[in-house]
């Protein structure tokens, strides 16, 4: 059967389960555009390339699958870069297709031609050029397989308009075989023996975990492991939700906005078992300062990731969840009896941390935005809620202050913070959660970043609601100037900004106002309970700052306190 380009490419999106794409055309594409109408993929017309990619990436975080983004050559391909480097920096399943100017034009400066290939390399995990149109269902197929194993990551295909139109005979490879590519799953038994009898010997434990956890769908192993084992566990931002946030050996988040005691515990523990992270710099602060007393374990998919930041004792290469599922099933042949008198001082310490040095804040005349995060949590927490976020102070308290039980549930930029990123994050993971409460924590700058995507949400009857912390300021940029620079607030007051209430029902949304504390609960109860996009505008106040707070580089154990 001989098909187009587009034809094979709808084809190829149909076989890898494909039913919803985020995008937006052009001439390049249009061809891919014409075919795609014919079929009964969900397309969601985006008003911006890089809220299509986050969208995509938001999908892809509360579906599981992989996220597909399409966009046309030159701006519409320049605009993905921002979404594609944060799904890289997140290790998100993300396919973008990008079109590109017909093969003979290309190195010609053609109109809408650049180099998307070249541009992006440094920020795929694998990306394509389509020179010949026999390659491209293997390409395609290539592309998917690359993106959702392993570690996973964003892939580009650049597909010349000419590869769109050419005509071949279509055979859907029923198998993906790179010869240069294949990641190990399964973990070696020596090393997870190793990791037993360190469990064994500790006496001040403490379990790691990261986004690997949560994309390898390992949360529940993780929590049988702590359980068993009686470790107390903390998370990178990236893995909220990988732990029940109601547990008892939950420690809270880790590194430079972390609670007292996740940070103070893994200052002095003498066993880190590190699970699916990267030890990023906000995590670590000053490395040689890490866990310096300690043994470390570093499970991992990705070889490249151990030992690249901090010195481990027993490195193990594999996928999470098998890893887990293996170190339970060893734990569960040990003799455990005397666990809870082992572990009693180390968890009493803990506890100690916790109840000298909680998250706090004092409450005051205006909006404190960490009561707004409180009450959202305590009004959304029998509902199925997906939380996203901007970056910056809105990102930092909905972390600390918002209790997340299961995985894929908290949806946020984390290794490369891109403002603007919680607005379409949460259309996505609307698209895919269709019955789940979608909220984007944003603060009044990030908003602003991709505003536009209130148009989407309205025109496909997405009922996502923005909680706009707005305290009139780029917070986060000016908490540094006011403990590090002095209080010389440069170019961070947002001295003129949109009336977010009126700007809401421009676009065909419901606007909310709070501007006194006992105005919150009802404001959110209404913007909650609506069935609308709704913007719910707090008025926070607005010097409030986030702490804990570790100054960059500086050891984890020494933090700031309010
Ligand atoms: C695209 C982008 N530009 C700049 C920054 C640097 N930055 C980090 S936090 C921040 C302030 C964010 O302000 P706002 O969205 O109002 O949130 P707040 O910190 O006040 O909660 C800035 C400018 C960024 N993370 N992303």
């Amino acid at each position: 059967m001989k098909l187009t380009g587009a034809q094979i490419l709808m084809k190829v999106l149909q076989e890898e389960g494909v039913d919803t794409l985020f995008g937006y055309p052009g001439g390049a594409v249009i061809d891919i555009y014409d075919e795609l109408a014919k079929t009964d993929i969900r397309h969601i017309l985006v008003r911006h390339e890089q809220g299509g990619v986050h969208a995509a990436d938001g999908y892809a975080r509360a579906s599981g699958k992989v996220g597909v983004c399409l966009v046309t050559s030159g701006p519409g391909a320049t605009n993905t870069v921002t979404g594609i480097a944060s799904a890289y920096m997140d290790s998100i399943p993300v396919v973008v297709i990008t079109g590109q100017v017909p093969t003979q034009l290309i190195g010609n400066d053609a109109f809408q031609e650049v180099d998307i290939v070249g541009i992006t390399r440094p920020c795929t995990k694998h990306n394509y050029l389509v020179k010949n149109i026999d390659d491209l269902a293997r390409i395609l197929r290539e592309a998917f397989f690359l993106a959702r194993s392993g570690r996973p990551g964003p892939v580009l295909v650049d597909i010349p308009k000419d590869i769109a139109r050419a005509m071949a005979s279509y055979k859907l490879p029923k198998s993906v075989k790179m010869a240069s590519y294949n990641p190990t799953y399964n973990p070696n038994m020596r090393q997870l023996q190793k990791v037993v009898k360190l469990v064994q010997e500790a006496k001040r434990p403490v379990i790691f975990a990261g986004g690997g956890v949560i994309l390898s769908k390992a949360a529940p192993e993780l929590t049988a492991f702590a359980r068993k084992t009686q470790i107390p566990v903390t998370t990178s931002l990236m893995g909220l939700g990988a732990f029940p946030g109601s547990d008892p050996l939950w420690l809270g988040m880790i590194g430079m906005h972390g609670t007292y005691r996740a940070n103070m515990s893994t200052g002095v523990c003498d066993l880190l078992i590190a699970i699916g992270v990267r030890f990023d710099d906000r995590v670590t602060g000053k490395t040689e300062a890490f866990a310096a007393q300690s043994k470390i374990v570093h499970i991992d998919i990705d070889p490249t990731s151990i030992r690249k930041n901090i010195p481990v004792t027993v490195p193990v290469v594999g996928d999470c969840k098998i890893s887990l599922g293996h170190l339970n099933q060893l734990i569960d042949a040990l003799d455990l009896s005397d666990l809870s008198d082992r572990r009693r001082e180390w968890l009493e310490t803990i506890d100690g941390w916790k109840s000298t040095k909680p998250l706090a804040y004092q409450q005051g005349e205006a909006i404190k935005p960490q009561f707004v995060i409180e009450k959202l949590y305590e009004l959304t927490r029998d509902r199925e809620t997906i939380i996203t976020t901007e970056v910056g102070q809105n990102q930092m308290w909905a972390a600390q202050y918002y209790h997340f039980e299961k995985p894929g549930h908290f949806i946020t930029s984390g290794g490369l913070g891109v403002m603007g990123f919680g607005l379409p994050a949460a259309i996505g993971a609307q698209m895919a959660c269709p019955d789940s409460l979608v909220v984007d924590v944003a603060g009044d700058g990030s908003i602003q970043m991709n505003i536009q995507e209130m148009a989407t949400a309205v025109q496909y009857g997405l009922p996502v609601k923005v909680v706009i912390l707005n305290n009139r300021y780029l917070g986060m940029v000016r908490q540094w100037q006011e403990l590090f620079y002095e209080c010389r607030y440069a170019c961070t007051a947002m001295e003129h900004a949109p009336d977010f209430v009126k700007l809401a029902e421009a676009y065909g949304a419901v606007g909310l106002r709070a501007e006194k504390p006992e105005e919150v609960e009802a404001v959110l109860r209404e913007g909650l309970f609506s069935p609308r996009t709704v913007i719910m505008d707090f008025k926070v106040q607005q010097t409030e700052c986030v702490y804990p707070m570790v100054p960059a580089g500086a050891p984890i154990t020494e933090m700031l306190l309010v």
